[in-house]
């Protein structure tokens, strides 16, 4: 069983406008674990490694001044195929292209301010786990479901 940790983390709009408990609920519902979870506000120096792939990019400073608005919560879930399953949770890039149902289908509007983030792959989950959290801060434990959501 492909058991993965995936990077969760809503960004300062959803912390502004009080979706936080939503976006938890959604992960616990599913039947993912909770590994960890902080709030916290982010740094340029964060954002240029959480987003190596994308300072070239124009959009790339409105995207940073976006993300040091506010605080954003960052947390980490667990479970069989957390990472694809949890972007299949969140909705495509843009919220107009989001299905209705995913989290940014419900709850954004322009790509600018897509409320949440999730890793898109197992090793940029680990690189990104790695970065926003220290290792000590990632718990080991089973939930008392477990039996009851994995054969
Ligand atoms: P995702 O967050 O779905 O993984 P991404 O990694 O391609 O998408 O981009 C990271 C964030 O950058 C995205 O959530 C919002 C912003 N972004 C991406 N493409 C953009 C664009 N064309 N214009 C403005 N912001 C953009
Ligand atoms: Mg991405």
């Amino acid at each position: 069983m492909a058991m993965e940790r995936t990077y969760i983390m809503v960004k300062p709009d959803g912390v502004q406008r009080g979706i936080v408990g939503n976006i938890i609920s959604r992960f616990e519902q599913k039947g993912y674990v909770m590994v960890a979870m902080k709030t916290r506000m982010a740094t340029p120096e964060l954002l240029d490694e959480h987003y190596c792939d994308l300072v070239e990019k124009p959009f790339f400073p409105k995207l940073r001044e976006y993300l040091l608005s506010g605080p954003v919560v960052s947390m980490c879930w667990e479970g069989k195929e957390a990472v694809s399953t949890g972007r299949k949770m969140l909705g495509a890039t843009n919220p107009l292209e989001s299905a209705p149902g995913t989290i940014r289908g419900d709850f954004c509007i322009e790509v600018g301010r897509n409320i949440c983030h999730g890793s898109d792959s197992v090793e940029n989950a680990n690189k990104e786990l790695a970065l926003w959290f220290e290792e000590s801060e990632l718990l080991d434990w089973e939930s008392h479901s477990h039996d009851w959501l994995y054969e």
